[in-house]
């Protein structure tokens, strides 16, 4: 059984996750409108593996005999001035998932709960790929700045990543 200080922390993970799928969905959605059809493949499959680790905390919590709660999502941002403010948005993002799991991990060994710190040691290291990914993709972006051809190029590399 879960306290229901983790209880909360576990059901507001869900709200991140499943927010930070929209936000995915949404920049995929963007990407299409715009022709690079290589991110928004890219953004889509995030989007998709956000929303598997929201279910990964649904049936956690659900199992301990707590309630998952479904959330009411906020609006994610339509727009993005160019795929430079799109990955510094993924980054961003993911660091502050990771912030938060960090904090909810801390919170597990605060209250002894070893079953939910053994269950977010998955979250650590996918948290550790997903900066790394979105870094990676952002230092490209630096090398090619604004020209057309590299910015054609690294769609087609990163619609390959998927
Ligand atoms: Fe990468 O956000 Fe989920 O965990």
């Amino acid at each position: 059984m879960l306290s229901n200080k983790i209880k909360n922390s576990l059901n507001e993970q869900i709200k991140l996750e499943f927010e930070t799928s929209n936000i995915y969905l949404q920049m995929s959605s963007w990407a299409s409108s715009e022709g690079l059809d290589g991110i928004s493949k890219f953004m889509y499959k995030h989007s998709r593996e956000e929303i598997e680790h929201m279910h990964k905390l649904f049936e956690y919590i659900n199992k301990t005999g707590s309630m998952a709660i479904i959330p009411a999502l906020s609006q994610p941002e339509v727009n993005y001035d160019d795929i430079e403010s799109l990955f510094k948005k993924t980054y961003e993002r993911e660091q502050y998932v990771t912030h938060c799991i960090n904090k909810l991990i801390g919170s597990s060994l605060e209250e002894k709960d070893f079953s939910t710190f053994h269950f977010l040691q998955w979250y650590i290291s996918e948290q550790h790929e997903e900066e790394a990914l979105f870094k990676g993709i952002l230092d490209k972006i630096d090398i090619i700045g604004n020209d057309k051809l590299g910015i054609y190029t690294l769609d087609n590399t990163i619609g390959e990543m998927v």
